[in-house]
């Protein structure tokens, strides 16, 4: 300061007035410092508290999702049991114990660490409609596999189209855009859409001319839309819930009289493309296809496995001389004229033959079981006589068989090698013998090489039934007042039948003719199942929900999918969790006290 105390123009006070402001503007300064300092320490508190939470809260959504894949784990484990000890267990259908609410992680003192999960599936009330849920598995064999009706199509066009237009909400333009989608050609059908439509849209796009590869590729198809696949069921839990849309609204915008609730959840609840068939015979070996090429390797593989030569005759003489009986509803109609297609059609075919015996014969002859045992014998001795005589396994095959039904009481024109005449092979599957051929039968032989699977007529749900031609209401009111979905009560009930997709004839709930029509097209059992599964804590927690995808055929069971819905929310109420909502009765102390007071 002395430099100012000796600066010649002592008058002038003007260093001395800046010496003041000087010190003043750097208290100033030093306070702006200070504040934003202080502003900056704040805004980096806040910035880590904020850190803090979303590092909590990643963490609490890593935790949730491993409570789900405990789940995945916990399934895994229990299909690993034996069938009986599964069944002491309580079973994979609906099973409250082993798969509600399952403690995963507990903590006495904080019920925001208690981590639990549950397995759910939807369950279907005596309608078939899906209204509640069960602690289980739901077989992907419920909904109609994409590519059976595929595979059908292709064995008989029509076929296709027929099990599409039986969905609630479908009309022609979709049913063929749909077919016109998968077919590896650029032909347009009646009504469908192919690559020109596509490619003309303001934006284009590829359409894929083959299999699907998940179900929401059908939203690309021509007329799909998110209504018509996913229904009123935004956030895919199976069920129609509060704040989803009322479905007389969603009537009007689907154009679709939906009364009768069967597209509430769209057609994603009705159809796959992941459904199997893998089932072994009792004796753990594999079941033989009767419709691969090799006649000589199947006459081989049927006589070891059935040892009947009669049987095994005539499943190759079906395959030989037959015809391919996949119905459409058109020709049951024209058949039931009367008029037989053609002459050398299995003669059992002609419905009105069928009809006849059915009615008139079926209820003496399947009570009497040591008459049917009598026929079978004097059928082996007349064969027996001209053992030597054999097919030409080198032809062709004409025929496909798509039902052990296809097999019984009828006949076929058969012409044995190096003969020039035909003649008349009687089938040694009768009607009365059927109790004791088919599950013999089914139990040896299957229809295809089971990646895909039929429709399961115990677990789906109405509107699936609906969709399988040549189903009747009598049969539909017969299943699903007489099937019983569940193995445990199955196992209870013991009634042998119920294992075999045949069980609504073999109980005569139906006749043979009913039953033939849809048999082509159900099974009693898929291979593999999916179910929901659910992770969350009991109090304050996100939710993780997973739909699973499992491979039952093997053990340890394969996970073939898992597809992440947690960003639909949890999809459950937490009663539906076996969430312990009521803290304060199980916890007495520590935080869960005072979490459960606020
Ligand atoms: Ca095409
Ligand atoms: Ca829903």
């Amino acid at each position: 300061m002395t430099w100012l105390t000796e600066f010649p123009f002592r008058g002038i006070i003007m260093p001395k007035k800046r010496y003041t402001n000087r010190s003043g503007t750097i208290i100033a300064v030093v306070l702006v410092v200070i504040v934003i300092l202080s502003l900056a320490a704040l805004s980096l508190a806040k910035l880590m508290q904020a850190e803090q939470r979303g590092a909590k809260y990643n963490m609490r959504q890593t935790q949730v999702r491993y409570l789900a894949e405990s789940g995945i784990d916990a399934l895994r484990v229990l299909l690993m049991y034996n069938e009986e000890d599964l069944l002491d267990l309580g079973g994979l259908y609906d099973n409250p114990d082993e798969l509600c609410g399952v403690l995963v992680a507990d903590n006495f003192r904080d019920v925001r660490e208690v981590g639990r999960f549950s397995v759910i599936s939807p369950w279907l009330d005596e309608y078939g409609m899906p209204t509640d849920v069960r602690y289980g598995l739901a077989d992907e064999s419920a909904k109609i596999d994409l590519r059976m009706i595929w595979a059908y199509e292709l064995e008989k066009p029509g076929v296709g189209r027929e099990i599409l237009m039986n969905l609630p909400g479908m009309d022609e333009y979709i049913a063929d855009a749909i077919l016109d989608w998968l077919d590896e050609d650029d032909e347009t059908r009646d009504y469908g859409a192919e690559s020109e439509y596509y490619e003309g849209l303001d934006v284009p796009y590829r359409l894929r001319n083959a299999m699907i590869e998940s179900l929401d590729e059908l939203l690309l198809v021509d007329g799909v839309t998110p209504a018509l696949l996913y229904g009123a069921d935004w956030n895919r839990n199976g069920l129609v819930d509060l704040g989803e849309p009322d479905p007389l609204d969603f009537q009007l915008e689907t154009d679709y009289d939906n009364s009768e609730g069967l597209l509430d959840c769209g057609w994603a609840a009705l159809l796959t493309i992941s459904s199997a068939e893998r089932a072994r015979s009792s004796d753990d070996s594999d079941k033989v296809n009767v419709n691969s090429d090799d006649l000589e390797e199947l006459q081989q593989q049927l006589t070891s496995k059935l040892n009947n030569e009669d049987w095994v005759n005539y499943i190759i003489a079906y395959r030989l001389f037959g015809e391919t009986n996949l119905t459409t509803s058109d020709e049951s109609e024209a058949g039931s004229n009367g008029s037989s297609t053609t002459g050398n059609s299995p003669t059992g075919n002609s419905p009105g033959d069928a009809t006849g015996d059915s009615s008139s014969e079926s209820p003496g002859n399947q009570t009497g079981g040591d008459q049917s045992g009598d026929d079978q014998a004097d059928d082996g001795e007349q064969s027996s006589d001209e053992s030597n005589r054999s097919f030409d396994l080198s032809q062709e095959p004409k025929a496909k068989i798509f039902s052990v039904l296809d097999l019984v009481g009828g006949s076929l024109q058969v012409q044995y090698e190096g003969e020039s005449s035909t003649e008349t092979l009687e089938s040694p599957f009768t009607e009365a013998s059927l109790a004791s051929d088919m599950p013999t039968l089914l139990d040896a032989i299957r229809i295809n090489d089971g990646t895909f699977s039929r429709v399961n007529l115990n677990e789906a749900p109405r509107g699936v039934l609906l969709a399988i031609p040549g189903m009747t209401d009598e049969m539909l009111d017969a299943i699903l007042a007489n099937r019983i979905p569940d193995p445990v009560e199955q196992a209870e009930e013991e009634i042998d039948e119920m294992q075999y997709e045949l069980w609504p004839l073999l109980l005569e709930y139906v006749d043979l003719d009913t039953m033939k029509q849809i048999a082509p097209y159900v099974t009693s059992k898929g291979s593999i199942c999916s179910a929901q599964i659910v992770g969350r804590f009991d109090a304050k927690s996100p939710a993780s929900r997973l739909h699973v995808w499992l491979d039952t055929s093997e053990k340890p069971a394969k996970i073939l999918r898992v597809q992440d819905l947690s960003h639909l929310g949890p999809g459950y109420t937490p009663e539906m969790l076996g969430v312990n909502q009521d803290t304060r009765s199980t916890f007495s102390t520590g935080n869960a006290v005072s979490y459960a007071g606020r």
